[in-house]
């Protein structure tokens, strides 16, 4: 059995959420069943808890750049040893609400972190681990911001300059050119559309998986 670990990327708004309903329903019609969802920051309790230091905009003490990417990857860690290589290894499927190409696309791009220091994270807490296949959900950062906008009251990072995200998308864009196991979505179109081009890559892909059960 082969199963595999498929990530969802984007910017605020993209509709993530909103495409994890499809791709479920498409595992689910090519027979798997077993599926353990994850998010990113987040997913054990511990890093659910540097989820919250890291959203939270009424911070006294916000962290600084670097402190921020460290705390993602305390948290990506400890998701990655506790829940995500465990369920691989038991035979699971893994779908994720971001992973490290976020970290690589906000702090790598948005912040304009270091990329050695980027490329060094990720190599020493990830060694050679990677999704076998990420959506990347591509949007504008005004139209996404307007989506989440419409939601109520934004979070620290969702807060940043438009500049940031536009920093950050140029990023998601230079690093899915570069990886053929990223696919892009056009995520500006209408929920219905989206899912529609999701099905149609995931399932093209998934067809040329072997062993799927
Ligand atoms: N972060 C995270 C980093 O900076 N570095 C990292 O390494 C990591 C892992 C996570 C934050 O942390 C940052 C990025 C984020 O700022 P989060 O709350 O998990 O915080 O934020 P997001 O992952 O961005 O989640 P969002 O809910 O904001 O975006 P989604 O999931 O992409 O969007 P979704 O599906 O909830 O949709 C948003 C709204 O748009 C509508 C939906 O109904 C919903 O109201 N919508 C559409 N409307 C019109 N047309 C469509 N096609 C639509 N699709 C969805």
């Amino acid at each position: 059995m082969h199963n595999k670990f498929i990530v969802l990327e984007g910017l605020e708004g993209a509709g993530k959420t909103t495409a994890k309903d499809t791709i479920v329903k498409i595992l689910h019609a090519h027979g798997v069943s077993d599926i353990v969802f994850t998010r990113e920051p987040g997913g054990t309790p511990l890093a659910e808890e540097l989820r919250t230091l890291i959203k939270q905009s009424a911070n006294v003490d916000p962290p600084t750049d670097k402190a921020e990417v460290l705390m993602l990857y305390a948290a990506r860690v400890q998701l990655v040893e506790k829940v995500i290589k465990p369920a691989l290894d038991r035979g699971a499927w893994v779908l994720g609400d971001r992973h490290d190409l976020s970290s690589q696309a906000y702090q790598g791009g948005g912040r304009g972190i270091d990329p050695r220091l980027m490329a060094s994270l990720r190599d020493s807490v990830l060694g050679s681990f990677r999704p076998d296949l990420t959506l990347y959900l591509d949007i504008l950062p005004q139209q996404g911001l307007e989506r989440v906008g419409l939601r109520g009251e934004l979070d620290r990072i969702e807060q940043g300059s438009l500049a940031f995200f536009e920093r950050t998308r140029a990023r998601y864009l230079q690093l899915v050119a570069a990886d053929n196991r990223i696919k892009t979505i056009d995520a500006s179109q209408s929920v219905q559309q989206v899912s529609e081009s999701i099905k149609t890559i995931l399932n093209e892909w998934l067809s040329k998986q072997d062993n799927i059960i």
